[in-house]
């Protein structure tokens, strides 16, 4: 940021910033949006109905369901691909004003190429986005939510950079079918998380162990991807269609474990090899990787006698082509870590390249899932991280959320929302984050990936052992809907 600019929010800060009334505090922003999001191969079922081709995640559930905890698969889910109709109907109860669902890219393109579109695929969402617009709320979609076509993995999945190519094709038939009434759109969720399946053989699908390669080939492949997909609704929609495009980026808070100057830089490195290696390229005034990602990975590559660094890099003119590929930045905020100075993991591997002890304090409450304890004060911390790295974009929250093992009285649930919000809306108004709106993981219990049904993250209770998949309120469901309805957190959760 220029001093000029610094000065002046230093000093609109000082003047407005500390007279945040208390009411203001509690209140969300009149045009923010609230509502609450799932993903496609989590809910749908319907794996191998009307057309839709095999995925990653079918392949992996069905072949090597020893991954998967209980062994489960999304083969039926919460039946969404027939029962979407009640998903709409919750929805419509809470007060919801918006709805983040993804697309099944093989329930579209059963072959993953743009050559063969599945009429059925098109119609399933076409009746989702109707019934949606209908009763009000506003549909949010990802491209991608990790369910790749198995045809394209077999071409190496996304270390193969034709992907990128293919993604914009996939995304024309998506932008084309659906954007005269999809608005908002991500073309990615999460790409940290999926790159990581290219890094362990026990990981996410496709589980392949090429750590510190094919991981950065992946990521490398994902932006490229994001930034065709961006330039491409730029040309050939966007005056039209005038929608919005982002990404979901995910990220833990950092904190160090002491004030020191090598733990604070452990955590700066953790943020820049997590967050920022998506979000420098795309979100930074001089795009590019960071340039600590970039020094750290390739010394390293050249210490373990690589000829060429491990981490590709971009031409000058790829550099200029993903810049300011945004509209707004999508956020999945669970939980913190913490950071210490220091060198671990095998080489070679991203880990080991980030230069940063990461753990998690043992004070800080546990969830049902081993990586997700409640750190709500990480949330305001990261949103101003972002804003001041990154010029204070607008950023969604496309999710926040907490497991536990089931139940309708998820009291844990309730307490980890209302303070994530109250934490947010702090970073709203009093630190002025552009934060605009706000997805919670998830409106239904879901396959929750490498743990099954035993890690439960809805704000509905969903009975698997049930053909028809009931869907009900948990506490953590109505406390929501007072909230959505009421747009303020509600007295008994102030201190
Ligand atoms: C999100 O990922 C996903 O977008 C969503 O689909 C998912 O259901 C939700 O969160 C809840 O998990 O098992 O110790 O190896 C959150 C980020 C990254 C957290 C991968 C779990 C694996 C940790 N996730 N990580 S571990």
């Amino acid at each position: 940021m220029r001093l000029q600019t610094v000065c002046f929010v230093i000093f609109v800060t000082a003047v407005f910033g500390a007279d945040v009334d208390n009411e203001t505090l509690v209140t969300f922003p009149k045009d923010f949006k609230l509502g609450a999001a799932t993903a496609s191969y989590q809910i749908e079922g319907g794996w191998n109905e009307d057309g839709k081709g095999v995925n990653i995640w079918d392949t992996l559930t069905h072949e090597r369901s020893q991954l998967v905890v209980d062994k489960s698969s999304g083969d039926v889910a919460d039946d969404s691909y027939h029962l979407y109709m009640e998903d709409v109907q919750l929805l419509k109860n809470m007060g919801a004003q918006i709805y983040r669902f993804s697309i099944s890219w093989a329930r579209i393109l059963p072959e993953g190429h743009d050559n063969k579109v599945n009429q059925a695929g098109i119609d399933y969402y076409n009746k989702l986005i109707d019934a949606l617009l209908d009763n009000e709320i506003e549909p949010m979609v990802t491209m991608y939510h990790w369910d790749l076509p198995q045809t394209l993995q077999d071409l190496g999945g996304w270390p193969n950079r034709e992907l990128a190519k293919y993604s914009e094709n996939y995304a024309r038939v998506l932008f084309k079918n659906f954007g005269d009434r999809v608005k908002l759109w991500l073309t990615f969720n999460e790409p940290l998380t999926f790159m990581d399946a290219y890094a362990s053989e026990t990981g996410m699908a496709p589980s392949i162990d090429t750590p510190g390669i094919g991981d950065y080939l992946a990521a490398h492949t994902v932006i490229l991807a994001h930034a065709n997909i961006y330039r491409m609704y730029e040309r050939e929609f966007k005056a039209d269609q005038q929608g919005e495009v982002g990404i979901a980026l995910n990220i833990h808070w950092c904190e160090p474990v002491t004030n020191s100057t090598e733990d604070v830089e452990a955590c700066e490195r953790y943020q820049q090899f997590n967050l920022g290696i998506y979000a420098h390229p795309i979100f930074s005034e001089e795009g590019d990787y960071p340039s600590v990602l970039k020094a750290r990975v390739d010394a390293n590559s050249a210490a373990e006698n690589y000829t060429t660094s491990r981490l590709p890099k971009f031409t000058p003119d790829e550099v200029d082509f993903i810049r300011g590929t945004h509209d707004f930045l999508g956020l999945n905020f669970y939980t913190a870590v913490t950071g210490a100075g220091g060198v671990e993991g095998e080489p070679p591997s991203r880990y080991r390249d980030a230069g940063a002890i990461i753990s998690q304090d043992p004070d800080w409450p546990e969830s049902a899932s081993s990586w997700l304890r409640v750190v709500p004060w990480g949330f305001r911390k990261e949103l101003n991280w972002i804003a001041n790295e990154y010029g204070n974009p607008p950023i969604f929250i496309t999710e926040n959320g907490f497991s536990d093992y089931g139940g309708l009285n998820d009291t844990d649930r309730v307490l980890y929302y209302t303070e994530h919000l109250k934490e947010m809306l702090k970073a709203i108004h009093i630190d002025e984050v552009n934060v605009v709106g706000y997805t919670a993981w998830s409106l239904v219990d879901n396959f929750e990936w490498l743990r099954g049904y035993t890690e439960r993250f809805g704000i509905h209770e969903v009975n698997f052992n049930d053909p028809s998949r009931p869907r009900v309120p948990k506490e953590s469901a109505k406390v929501l809907t007072e909230i959505f309805k009421t747009r303020r957190i509600p007295e008994r959760f102030l201190d």
